[in-house]
């Protein structure tokens, strides 16, 4: 498997087989059957429904760390919530702790926050246990998906604040016209330009026949008793 560098930011070759077996099982909806107004909303479902894919994104980003060896993370820490169905997995693989950054009001204990931050459609703070890494770590934070890079940097953040370091931040899809790479990179003079950032499928190698849109006048929710009688 291939991955290209533009500046450290590193892409599979989307026309590598198991780039295009990903883009195949990711299926989105526009806006009237989507939970927020984006012209494409990627249903993650659509992997983690898929045994077979599913095991081979993990698998993916599972070789590119353990091909690290002693160099490699000594943590993965996933985003609230996507995040959570591939580091799981991943930290699981590598035999090494799988840390939450979580939504704040859901995480007990003392608490460092990353304060507000924006992303592709919605204001959030999220939050890392204190302790939870430490000076020396060297973290891999990661996430289903990046756009405008708002989430990512709040991870760059929290791990900063606690004093380890971001080994690289990984998601599985990229949505490169919106720049979120390039926003981490830039961000506060450049203080995460050399943190290299992995991620497998860009959104334009997912095609319009993934759109799961049903017929125009499909209800968007149907109460239980109606399911049997609707499509979709
Ligand atoms: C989506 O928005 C994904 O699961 C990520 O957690 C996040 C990415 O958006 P952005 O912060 O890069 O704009 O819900």
């Amino acid at each position: 498997m291939r991955a290209r560098d533009r500046e450290n930011h590193f892409c599979l070759d989307q026309n590598d087989a198991a780039v295009r077996a990903i883009a195949a099982a990711l299926p989105w909806y526009g806006p009237e059957y989507s939970p927020h107004d984006v012209p494409s909303f990627y249903d993650v479902s659509g992997i983690t429904e898929n045994p077979e894919v599913f095991r081979a994104v993990t698998e993916l980003f599972v070789a590119r760390y353990r091909a690290q060896g002693e160099a490699g993370p000594t943590h993965i820490a996933g985003f609230d919530a996507r995040g959570f169905l591939f580091g799981p997995p991943i930290a699981m693989a590598l035999n090494v702790p799988f840390v939450m950054i979580r939504k704040a009001g859901k995480l007990p204990g003392v608490l460092v926050s990353s304060g507000t931050y924006v992303t592709e459609y919605s204001t959030d703070e999220t939050v890392m246990r204190l302790g939870s890494v430490k000076a020396g770590d060297r973290v891999v934070l990661i996430d289903d998906l990046i756009a405008t890079g708002g989430t990512a940097l709040a991870g760059f953040n929290l791990v900063d604040q606690l004093g380890a370091r971001v080994h690289e931040f990984a998601a599985m899809v990229s949505l490169p016209f919106l720049d979120g790479v390039k926003k981490i990179h830039e961000y506060a003079d450049g203080k995460f330009k050399d943190v290299p950032c992995f991620t497998m499928v860009d959104d334009s190698t997912i095609g319009p026949e993934m759109c799961r849109d049903p017929p125009a006048g499909t209800p968007r929710v149907v109460a239980a008793g109606d399911a049997a009688r609707v499509s979709a």
